[in-house]
């Protein structure tokens, strides 16, 4: 949009007055902050109107993504920039004697999502609103977000995050849309007058949800989309009903906090609650929104999509049928026919733990006519597929089995499409874990390798990288990510390399004065930074990192003129709160840290940073100054990874397994320019197949794994209480489950690798490039063309020459 300086300034003062009355010379942070917000929001409220205006006038198709988990970040720098705005509002308040940086970092970024599954939403409404396309968001706006990490004494304490306590400048609570969600009570059907059997409800608890939306403003395009999460509050009608606090919490606590575990099912009946709170919430509010649009019923899969992220909101299905049969009143044919055309479903995971199965019991007590519904579902899945397939493949793929509603089951069986997240892992379901599902419906699998979205995580994130870009193959990147490709031309181009390791290290000097600011540690900034910022998980072998960091401690100790480049250790991580063993890791590597950065011998050679609180904003500062990608999962356990195509696309060099995207990574930029190291996929399945892997061999008979396993336990490391046995005795006496010793020495031998290339500037900065200029398949904005063409189909609304360009690969 067009706006000036001057008249930027005027609506500012204004905007500011107008809230506080007082001039905004004496505001707080947090006020300048707030009015900014506020002033931003109403320079998008008039697209924002105009787009849902206009797929309604055009009858758009439009996807509704439910996912459990949206991880935004901080909206001001983001929206101003997609709007075309930054330049003004940052020189406007240069003008006022402002720096827009300090009030951008007031604001809270809210951690709604435990990990890549939640930031993965948030990047695709990013696309589909910069891509003009009709995607809105349907989730919860859970009043405590995924706690805030402390250490004390190098041990994780979880303190809550209350992310509401200032204003949320971003959201519009809307009354006119609330809906009801019941739960509970007795159900029964009963035939009324005109024929029809109707649902009857008793005692139910009725929860109202009121919908709170925030903008998703696209990339220069006059688009803006929305994201609706929804809160639990008492109707108002039966306020009087509820006479004391406690007797509001049932309902209250609904959507009070986010549940922290990432990759772990929790079988609470608060979590099924949350679950069905928000799919109840967001079909209904879907179907009236569809009268809108006035076509028939049955046209709804021609004007609706709706998203299933991971199982979570599963029970889309046999609510989508309760409100077509219940309410609409048409058949139970009918109703299955929309239902299985609208939705689509992505699984996440392989880990069997993070595999959602309900307890009928709890199923049927909290939700009865669902549990009706899942049941008949059941009932008819079973009598077509057994007289075709048989007995086995029917009772491994059923729904109900032992007791439990097996949820990925219901996805699949009700869903036209099942997606992976990577090529390997969609292999991995087609193969293992879904493979008798493959047999009976082969053409819904379907791979879509996941994406980042490069305006947040480049654009804006690393200013310098964008400026040499453009200077160097022109803007039109931006819109065409494809474009970057180009950029690979200047892998020989002495000056480009200079410049690029200039922009490399000057974004290494502003994370070490962070890393001194918040952590006191002073890195040296030519050093080589190494990152691993992710969950904690043992599948992603935070451990196997801390081994190789224990390794080389020693080799100094022992011989201090050992020659390793200068390197510093990188992680930011949360552990579960009732993971133990996560968190047993994390304190062995914060005391790893004290030893390693406190001791004369070691100089520069080794210092070890651990971030408190990984979160989208830190991540922002530290991906930039990465050198090294660490992306060490077990082969075949990481769904896809994210932060590896972040890493990549700001020029870090990938230290990498080859699990999920790393497969992907490497067939782009080519073998040359990653390093790969340990068990393949198969060799995993082959291994654990075969029962012969002895970890105890491993420590028994190598040399270095010797070393460094003692050291674990025999007071090297300070300050431990038994946190270094328990890793010793998960890889030696309970057999390494995730291999770790087996993959240890070619993980220490794709480290000396990288000292070696590291020592010749000119060719690892041209390797950095060419990582830069083969990450634009990677682009949310490729992965999102892909859903809306192959799942969705959902085409672009925007008019030529606007937004993100039709992309070519
Ligand atoms: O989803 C990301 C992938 O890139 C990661 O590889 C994958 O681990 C991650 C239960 C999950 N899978 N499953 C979850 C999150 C919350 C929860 O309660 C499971 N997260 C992933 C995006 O595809």
């Amino acid at each position: 949009m067009e706006l000036t300086t001057k008249d930027f300034i005027k609506d500012y003062k204004n905007q500011f007055q107008s809230m506080y009355a007082y001039s905004y010379e004496e505001g707080s942070t947090e006020q300048l902050y707030n009015a900014l917000g506020l002033l931003v929001k109403n320079y998008i409220s008039t697209p924002w109107k105009e787009t849902r205006e206009t797929y309604i006038k055009n009858s758009v198709k439009q996807v509704f993504y439910f996912s459990m988990e949206f991880l935004p970040g901080r909206q001001l720098k983001s929206n101003a920039y997609n709007l075309g705005l930054l330049d003004t509002v940052k020189e406007g308040l240069t003008e006022l004697g402002l720096s827009f940086d300090e009030l951008s970092e007031a604001e809270v970024d809210p951690a709604l999502g435990n990990g890549g599954l939640g930031r993965l939403a948030s990047c695709f409404m990013d696309s589909l609103a910069s891509l003009s396309m009709a995607g809105n968001g349907n989730g919860i706006r859970y009043q405590y977000g995924l706690f805030r990490q402390k250490f004390v004494d190098g041990y994780q304490v979880e303190l809550p995050e209350n992310w509401l306590r200032y204003r949320n400048v971003w959201e519009t609570s809307n009354d006119k849309s609330t809906c009801m969600v019941r739960f509970g009570g007795n159900v029964w059907l009963e035939r009324n007058k005109q024929g029809y059997l109707e649902a009857k409800y008793e005692n139910t608890l009725n929860v109202l949800a009121v919908p709170y939306d925030t903008p998703m403003v696209g990339y220069r395009n006059d688009k803006v989309n929305n994201l609706r999460l929804w809160s639990a509050e008492i109707p108002v009608e039966e306020e009087n009903n509820y006479h004391t606090i406690e007797e509001t919490e049932p309902i209250k606590e609904i959507t009070q906090v986010l549940y922290p575990d990432d990759s772990n099912y929790e079988g609470r009946l608060l979590r099924l609650k949350q679950e069905y709170f928000m799919v109840s919430a967001g079909v209904q509010s879907i179907i009236r929104h569809f009268r809108k649009y006035n076509v028939p019923r049955k046209n709804i899969p021609d004007k609706v999509a709706i998203h299933i992220n991971d199982t979570h909101p599963a029970l889309v299905v046999p609510e989508l049928m309760r409100i077509l049969i219940d309410e609409e009143r048409l058949s139970w044919e009918q109703a299955w026919e929309i239902t299985f055309k609208t939705c689509s479903y992505t699984n996440h995971t392989i880990l069997r733990e993070a595999l959602e199965k309900w307890p009928i019991d709890m199923m049927k007590e909290l939700l009865p006519r669902i549990y009706m519904i899942i049941e008949e579902i059941n009932r008819r899945f079973v009598e077509n597929t057994l007289p075709l397939y048989g007995e086995r493949i029917t009772w491994q793929t059923a729904i109900l089995q032992n007791g439990v509603v097996n949820m990925a089951h219901m996805a699949v069986i009700g869903s036209h499409s099942v997606n992976g997240v990577a090529q390997l892992h969609t292999d991995i379901l087609m193969n293992d874990v879904l493979k008798d599902f493959f047999e009976l419906y082969p053409e819904r699998f379907n791979n879509k390798t996941n994406g980042i979205t490069q305006r947040r995580w480049v654009h804006l994130a690393n200013p310098g990288l964008t400026q040499l870009l453009d200077d160097k193959i022109g803007e039109d990147w931006k819109k065409n990510p494809s474009e970057l490709k180009v950029f690979k031309g200047q892998e020989k181009d002495k000056q480009t390399l200079k410049q690029l390791a200039a922009i490399k290290l000057e974004n290494k000097k502003r994370l070490a004065d962070h890393i001194e600011k918040v952590k006191g540690i002073k890195v040296n900034p030519n050093a080589i930074f190494d990152v691993q910022i992710k969950r904690l998980h043992a599948y992603k072998r935070q451990h196997l990192n801390l081994l190789h960091i224990l390794h080389r401690y020693l080799e100094i100790k022992q011989n201090p003129s050992v020659d390793y480049a200068p390197r510093v250790f990188i992680f930011g991580a949360k552990a579960a709160p009732s993971y133990l063993y996560a968190k047993q890791i994390i304190k062995v590597i914060n005391s790893l840290a004290e030893l390693v950065n406190n001791d004369p011998d070691v100089g520069d050679k080794l210092k070890v940073v651990f971030f408190e609180n990984y979160g989208v904003s830190l991540a922002e500062k530290i991906i930039p100054a990465a050198d090294v990608s660490e992306q060490i999962s077990l082969a075949s356990m990481e769904a896809s990874g994210t932060s590896n195509m972040k890493l990549m696309a700001n020029g870090a060099l990938t230290l990498a397994t080859l699990d999920g995207a790393n497969i992907e990574i490497r067939d782009f930029v080519g073998g040359d320019n990653i390093f790969v190291f340990g068990l393949t996929s198969p060799e995993v399945y082959e291994l654990k197949a075969a029962q012969t892997y002895n970890a105890r061999d491993l420590y028994e008979n190598n040399s270095n794994i010797h070393r460094a396993l003692n050291a674990l336990k025999d007071g090297t490391i300070p300050n431990l209480q038994d946190e270094g046995h328990a890793i010793f005795e998960s890889l030696v006496h309970f057999n390494d489950e995730y291999f770790v010793l087996k993959d240890f020495d070619s993980y220490v031998q794709a480290q000396e690798d990288i000292d070696s290339l590291y020592k010749d500037q000119n060719e690892w900065t041209r390797k950095s490039l060419l990582n830069i200029a083969s990450s634009a398949p990677f682009s949310a904005d490729y992965t999102i063309k892909k859903y809306a063409d192959d799942i969705w189909k959902v085409k672009s609304c925007a008019v030529e020459h606007e937004g993100v360009q039709p992309l070519d690969e």
